[in-house]
């Protein structure tokens, strides 16, 4: 087949606008609750070449879709042009008319999309409804970094369950901390930075309760400009070990935060967490631990939709072994601090060079002294 130096021309434009489209998403991610973030722009061909006449975003909370303001803002300006938008537009009627329609009432030509949206309202039906009216539509093929910008939404709408990354900080032998020492220093000060701006990027962040009494973690996002992006913290408590002088509970005023333990929870733990300000979350008990997946599909259904799971080495394994991680971060801290006694060790369940079975690695960064690798799941 003979491609024209023109359509090549023609593919890297399309790319290049909707990267552009892609990283607006990225500024509401965990901010638009069930609904995906999701960006819209319209670019406008003049003599000058291709410029961008309007842009738009999902609001937080979800609502107005992407398209409207894009298409407002551009005004007269949407007529011929070209629509580049993450998500195939809405075919359904929610409180405003489906976002196809309105594309096509603004007389767009052209629309560029990088996800079919698995929603079964739309589901192919709005690509469809763009044909119908005589727009063309492109979907660009395998858009890796659209599925990063959406995975939350893309894995409950599929699965019901939240999208989970696996956070661990250890050394090159798989050292997380000391049974003795509590929290040993693992990664630098740049890998936290890059920690608290991942948590911003997710709904939730899931620790076990031994993490929260002994590191007595604020599991927040302090990055400034940042700090209205932290998600909700989310606590396994099986054994209701728990007291008020926990800084999660103290500040869930301040920051979302639920509980999980058991259905036969005492009434009066839980009148401490709702005086507290803390939700809680019955769970399901399997062999004396908390019943993983169905917590998982329970979050889902609350519309936590992607979840950090930060904390343990415990809770690290229970994950893995329940098969339901997708992502896996490791920060390999530059400086191994080991314990003087080996047996004082809390060892991950891997290593940064023996990772589980089904993973692979996607990318690795520097972040100052330490090294960043991110795995994911094989389909
Ligand atoms: C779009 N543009 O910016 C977004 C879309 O509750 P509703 O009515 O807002 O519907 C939620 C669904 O809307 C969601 O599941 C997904 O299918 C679509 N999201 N669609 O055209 C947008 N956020
Ligand atoms: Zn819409």
């Amino acid at each position: 087949m003979n491609v024209s130096i023109k359509q090549l021309m023609d593919v890297a434009q399309d790319q290049k606008f909707l990267d552009a489209a892609l990283r607006l998403a990225r500024k509401h991610q965990g901010l638009t609750g069930t609904n995906p973030s999701v960006a819209c722009v319209i670019v406008s061909n003049s003599e000058l070449g291709p410029r961008i006449v309007g842009s738009g975003i999902t609001a937080k909370g979800g609502r107005p879709h992407a398209e409207p303001p894009a298409l407002e803002e551009a005004g007269d300006l949407a007529k011929g042009a070209t629509a580049y938008v993450t998500l195939e537009p809405c075919a359904h009627h929610g409180k405003t008319p489906p976002c196809a329609q309105n594309l096509i009432d603004c007389g767009v030509a052209r629309v560029v999309t990088a996800v079919i949206d698995p929603d079964n309202r739309v589901n192919g039906k709005g690509h469809q409804m763009l044909i119908d009216a005589g727009i063309e539509v492109t979907q660009m093929a395998g858009s890796v970094a659209a599925q990063r910008v959406m995975q939350g939404y893309l894995k409950a709408r599929t699965s019901s369950r939240p999208f989970i990354t696996l956070k661990i900080a250890m050394t090159e032998k798989g050292l997380m901390g000391s049974k003795k020492k509590g929290n040993l220093k693992i990664s630098s000060n740049v890998s936290s930075l890059q920690t608290h701006l991942h948590r911003a990027r997710h709904d939730a962040i899931l620790v076990g309760s031994r993490t929260a009494l002994f590191d007595d973690p604020n599991l927040d996002c302090r990055l400034p400009g940042l700090e209205g992006r932290s998600p909700i913290r989310i606590v396994l408590d099986e054994k209701l070990q728990l007291t008020k002088n926990a800084i999660v509970i103290k500040t869930a005023f301040k920051t979302p935060t639920i509980i999980v333990s058991p259905a036969t929870t005492s009434l009066e733990y839980r009148q401490m967490l709702a005086q507290n300000g803390v939700q809680h979350q019955a769970c399901e008990m399997d062999n004396g631990r908390i019943a993983l997946p169905e917590l998982m599909d329970d979050l889902a259904a609350k519309g936590i939709q992607s979840i950090m799971v930060e904390g343990g080495a415990g809770i690290a394994k229970s994950f893995i072994n329940e098969n339901l991680v997708d992502e896996i971060v490791i920060h390999v801290g530059g400086e191994p601090q080991e314990p003087d006694d080996p047996s004082h060790g809390v060892y991950a369940p891997f290593t940064p060079s023996s990772f589980p079975a089904g993973f692979e690695l996607q990318q690795t960064l520097k972040f100052g002294v330490d090294t960043s690798l991110r795995l994911r799941k094989k389909n």
